[in-house]
């Protein structure tokens, strides 16, 4: 959502959570996928706090709630429009914050509308939106202009007011077949309780219009003035272990690590770069090409900008949009590292098609999972496969040194318990291996798509060591070679002169390994732990924490002081480190007054407005393009939250049934059904006993004993119709496929009413495939490829199938 921070991680951090008065998990089952929530969750709920649990399914974390609702999955931006509408309606929004810490009072270009469930701008033959009217009004001074009063009718507030007007309690009863008077119930317990926290995970992720359903927590949370504090922020429970750190090391394809922009193919040089992305980015881009070229980086060469691969922005691919190219032969190699498509991608044939179009894959895992051996999946015939396939064992995360991070964005430090199994390797080892030998074999090349291999500076040692990888993210001081001590060092030394590989990693290691503090004191009692490991960015433990304070930096919550401006020393001080430009400036000047500095307005974003900061008012003497100071993160599909219905829904979009499902997702499947034949939706979750697709998991006997088969979950309603009984096989089928399995008949699902029309839920567990232990039917044969257009992620929890008795 934003150029910079917060691509999905906490605002705030698992200890933190103790410190909220009620809960809003919409979209997570924190009990059983993510318990560590759970435990500072429940001392939250020991002090009083409320919670209260949407999900399809009464979960175990639903079994802990105050208050539960069962949603038809991929409808939250309905009820969540609702509450937004009665904030607004019955003024339950933090006036002050509103008008101080959000875009609530700028006025937005007068070509923006909204009709018949399309935004302005949208191209129908490319189906994208073009994004100019989605801007400010701009002044003279190209920055936008402030109405005097929200009631102003081009105010961002007034936007949001009439943009949700639609979203009555009953409209969204009506979508989301949660009873209107429930979702009242959730927004005045909700709005009542300050301060409040939101956790999120893939309920509210795995839909074409995840972002949006996040963008919809981001406007309650300003409204209610929760960002910022301790106790309060939008929390994204990250999944896979070191997920947090390898987004951050730019495992998205956007971005090159610390969430720069990734340069794309128009950029011929490095002030192409910065006109598109703003000077903001110059220091932090020069620096990650010194940490990557070394010495081969100068200001002569334009840092070695040219080095840099630099992507098709109309190709953007993601993982199942990577397949989709592989299927067309697009790609010779895939080397497949700590992943298994085979089971995890959704429709999943596209991945089994791909896998043959290839000459090689090389997979680096512990067990020789399902994509692995692809080749000999029950009823694939080896001798008609020509990929060559290597293995690589890879070691385990006790076996080897590193550091991995957390939700929290906590950088934590861990050393090597283990010596690696038989021939195994840690995968940084491998990757030094091969990065040599590659290397040798370019040697004298002079093909200019060699020299970044040839010109990069590659030192971690005769033996890696990771202590050396995380030293270059937090950076050098390159005119000395020695480590830059803090971030502010690195901030204040001039363009070319310093390094980083990470820049928001920047002093992790500068003063020792910061990562490896172990230091549990928590003096404030907020469960702050500043001396536990790092904390990026410089670290802080709340990010936009200058929003915990009123306007003469004073903290508005005398319980949960996080920072304040301390007059007498003239200085910022606090029990967090502060979220600020500079710790000196007071809350009185334009940069003291900053609530969330990685925006280009310095506020929080009611209304996603296209707009770069720092634009000259005159265009440049020089007839080039002039260079901003940084853009704002925009949504590809639209600058407020709309509800569409998913790809494959029971019902058209009361709302707007032209425009009934996102006009700009990205539907990668060709099959699609539609509710007359396949009438129920379908949703897949994980289970406690395995972890994602099961590579591991499977392999254990003794959680295979305690989850030994993938399953479908229906309602006792939905049993009796097809005449089944606990234990039965069923056939769920989809318009891509079908399996069979065993019937699970609970009351943690219960039949619903959508727009008038009786509706069924089944849910299913997806961490199973052909090898292993414990072999069982992919689920992932059935579900839908389809992806959010912002993101890229797959509508993996929301598809229409049918289910009988088999045989
Ligand atoms: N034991 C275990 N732990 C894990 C994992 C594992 O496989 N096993 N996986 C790890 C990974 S990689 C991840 S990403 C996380 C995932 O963590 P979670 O996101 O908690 O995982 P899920 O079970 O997929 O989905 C969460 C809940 O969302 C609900 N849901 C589905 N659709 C909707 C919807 O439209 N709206 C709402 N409000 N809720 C919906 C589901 O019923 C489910 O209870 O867990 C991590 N932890
Ligand atoms: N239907 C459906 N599908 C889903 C989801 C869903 O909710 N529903 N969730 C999605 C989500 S959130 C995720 S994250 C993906 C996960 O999908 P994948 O990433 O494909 O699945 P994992 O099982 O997590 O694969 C991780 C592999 O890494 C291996 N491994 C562990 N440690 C190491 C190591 O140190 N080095 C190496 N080289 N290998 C290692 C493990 O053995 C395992 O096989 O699946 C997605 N698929
Ligand atoms: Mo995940």
């Amino acid at each position: 959502m934003s150029p910079s921070f917060g691509r999905g991680a906490m605002t705030n951090s698992w200890s933190d959570l103790k410190n909220a008065e009620v809960f809003l998990i919409a979209g997570s089952n924190c009990a059983e996928n993510h318990p560590i929530a759970m435990k500072w969750i429940n001392r939250a709920k020991e002090n009083g706090a409320k919670i209260i649990v949407v999900d399809p399914r009464f979960t175990r974390t639903a079994s802990k709630a105050d208050i539960f609702a069962q949603i038809r999955p991929g409808t939250d931006i309905a009820y969540l429009g609702a509450i937004i509408n009665y904030i607004i309606e019955q003024k339950l929004y933090d006036q002050k914050y509103v008008l101080n810490y959000t875009n609530a009072l700028l006025k937005v270009s007068t070509d923006y509308k909204l009709e018949d469930g399309l935004f302005s701008g949208y191209d129908a033959k490319t189906r994208k939106y073009g994004t100019a009217s989605w801007g400010y009004q701009l002044g003279p001074d190209k920055k936008p202009l402030k109405a005097e009063s929200i009631e102003d009718p081009d105010s961002v507030f007034s936007k949001l007011k009439a943009h949700y007007s639609r979203y009555t309690f009953d409209t969204a009863e009506k979508i989301s077949g949660i009873p209107a008077a429930k979702i009242k119930e959730i927004a005045d317990v909700f709005c009542k309780g300050k301060p409040a926290s939101i956790l999120y995970a893939l309920g509210m992720t795995q839909h074409t219009t995840g972002v949006q359903g996040i963008r919809a927590y981001a406007i309650i949370q300003l409204l209610l003035g929760n960002i910022g504090k301790a106790g309060g922020g939008i929390n994204a429970l990250r999944g896979e272990p070191n997920v947090q750190g390898s987004t951050d090391m730019a495992n998205l394809v956007s971005n090159l690590p610390g969430y720069l922009p990734h340069p794309i193919n128009t950029d011929k040089t490095l002030r192409d770069y910065l006109v598109r992305n703003g000077s903001f980015f110059e220091k932090h881009i020069v620096a990650q090409l010194k940490a990557w070229f070394g010495e081969n980086a100068t200001k002569d060469n334009d840092y070695g900008f040219s080095l840099l691969p630099k992507t098709n922005p109309a190709v953007n691919a993601t993982m199942v949009k990577l397949f989709e190219m592989m299927n067309k032969e697009q790609f010779k190699l895939l080397f497949n590292v700590g992943s298994n498509s085979l089971v995890s991608i959704p429709d999943r044939q596209l991945v089994r098609s791909a896998l043959t179009k290839l000459d090689m894959l090389v997979v680096s895992d512990l067990f020789e999972i399902e994509t692995a051996q692809f080749w000999r999946e029950p009823g694939v015939n080896p001798a008609d496969i020509k990929t060559e396939v290597i293995m690589f064992p890879a070691a385990f995360v006790y076996e080897k040194a590193g550091s991995m991070s957390n939700s929290s964005r906590w950088i934590q430090w861990k050393d090597a318990a283990l010596e690696p199994l038989g021939e195994s390797l840690p995968d940084l080892d491998m990757l030094d291996h091969l990065f040599k030998k590659i290397r040798k074999l370019y040697a004298g090349s002079t093909d200019v798509k060699d020299a970044p291999i040839l010109k990069a500076r590659w030192d971690y040692g005769e033996h890696t060591s990771a202590l050396k990888v995380l030293q270059e993210l937090s950076g050098y001081d390159e005119t000395t070679g020695k480590l830059l001590p803090t971030i502010g060092d690195y901030l204040k030394a001039p363009i070319g002169t310093a390094s980083t590989g990470c820049w928001i990693y920047a002093g992790v290691t500068g003063n020792g390994n910061l990562a490896a503090r172990r230091n549990n004191a928590d003096p404030s009692g907020l469960g702050l732990f500043k001396d536990w490991s790092f904390a990026w960015p410089g670290n802080v433990r709340i990010l936009y924490n200058r929003a915990s304070c009123d306007e003469a930096g004073q903290p508005v919550d005398a319980k949960r002081k996080l920072i304040w401006w301390d007059e007498a020393a003239k200085v910022w001080a606090g029990n967090d480190g502060g979220d600020l430009v500079d710790k000196t400036k007071g809350p009185d000047t334009p940069e003291g007054k900053l609530s969330f500095r990685m925006n280009p307005e310095g506020v929080g974003r009611l209304f996603a407005a296209t707009y770069m900061s720092g634009l000259p008012a005159e265009a440049p003497a020089d007839g080039l393009p002039a260079i901003g100071i940084r853009p704002a993160g925009i949504c590809v599909d639209g600058p407020l939250p709309e509800f569409y219905e998913p790809t494959e829904s029971p019902t058209t979009n009361i709302l707007h049934p032209e425009v009934s499902i996102s006009p700009c997702a990205l539907v990668v499947s060709t099959q699609i059904g539609k509710s007359d034949k396949f009438p129920h939706v379908l949703t897949t979750y994980g289970v406690v006993e395995h972890f994602c697709a099961g590579g591991i998991t499977r392999n254990i006997p003794w959680l295979n004993e305690i989850m030994p088969e993938p399953f479908a979950e229906i309602s006792k309603n939905l049993a009796a119709k097809i005449k089944v009984v606990e234990g039965d096989m069923v056939e769920v089928s989809s318009a891509r496929g079908k399996i069979t399995v065993r019937a699970l008949v609970t009351d943690r699902l219960q039949s619903y009413k959508v727009n008038g029309k009786d509706t069924e839920t089944i849910g299913m567990p997806w961490s199973w495939g052909f090898a292993s232990l414990s072999p069982g039917p992919s689920t992932n044969e059935i579900t839908i490829a389809a992806l959010d257009p912002g993101a890229g992620t797959p509508e993996y929890k929301v598809c229409l199938v049918d289910i009988r008795r088999a045989n």
